[in-house]
């Protein structure tokens, strides 16, 4: 039987089954990212609610599994070797569950790169700007005179959408086949709706965006994801 009791993060979050991959997270648009990715690839979980208030995401448990205190994070009871491995960052977590079950992460080498190309362009890019977009616009942005803010996480989110735009004409997903690198992104995009900025950043001028997160909102595996763990 497989014992988890190493994690400090077990005491706070038992398992159920500690046999089974166990997720630490919350639904936004980065805790998604690993449920969804679960869920797609068919592989058994344990969902644990890690709310983003610090009497969670910075309980000295959580702390311990991830020094960063951000969801999502996960324990895998069969990592390499068959030994268990704790792993934090989402982009980390998918190449992670991808390479693990060999599905997901490109067809071949090239395809691999280009979807590991597009995860990164969505963790260094579209993720940390389409953030700032959201604190300085729905969040923060009441309290904060200074336009320039504002501006510039308006601007950079426009731009972001029209790269995409642009490599997303003639495709279905991302990187050839459905793939991790379209569970990065895709939620992203979801999330200027929440934030209230669809018209600002022009979303309705992105013909292939919105045809492209109908396509992947069609995924019954991701509408179940979505809402993994429930908010209460
Ligand atoms: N680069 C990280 C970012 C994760 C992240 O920003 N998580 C947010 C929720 S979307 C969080 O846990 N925030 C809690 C906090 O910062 O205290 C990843 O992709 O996993």
């Amino acid at each position: 039987m497989t014992d988890l009791s190493d994690f400090a993060i077990t005491r706070k979050w038992p398992p159920k089954d500690a046999g089974v991959i166990q997720l630490y997270s919350f639904p936004t648009p980065n805790g998604v990212k690993a449920s969804i990715a679960l869920e797609e690839l068919g592989l058994s979980y344990e969902a644990h609610k890690v709310t983003l208030s610090d009497a969670d995401v910075k309980s000295d448990a959580f702390l311990s599994l991830n020094p960063n205190n951000k969801i999502p994070a996960i324990i895998d009871p069969d990592g390499p070797g068959g030994k268990p491995i704790g792993l934090f960052e989402s982009g980390a977590i998918l190449i992670y569950l991808g390479e693990k079950t060999g599905r997901l992460i490109g067809a071949d080498a090239t395809d691999k790169a280009h979807v590991i190309q597009w995860l990164m362009w969505q963790m260094g890019g579209l993720g940390p700007m389409f953030g700032q977009l959201g604190y300085f616009y729905k969040f923060a942005g009441s309290e904060i005179d200074d336009p320039r803010p504002r501006a510039r996480y308006i601007g950079e989110a426009r731009r972001l959408l029209g790269v995409l735009d642009g490599h997303m004409q003639g495709r279905n997903w991302v990187a050839g086949d459905f793939s991790i690198a379209d569970i990065a992104i895709a939620p992203w995009l979801r999330s200027l709706d929440f934030y209230g900025a669809r018209e600002v950043v022009g979303w309705a001028d992105h013909a292939n965006l919105v045809a492209y997160l109908d396509r992947f909102l069609d995924r019954p595996a991701v509408q179940t994801g979505l809402a993994i763990p429930p908010r209460d």
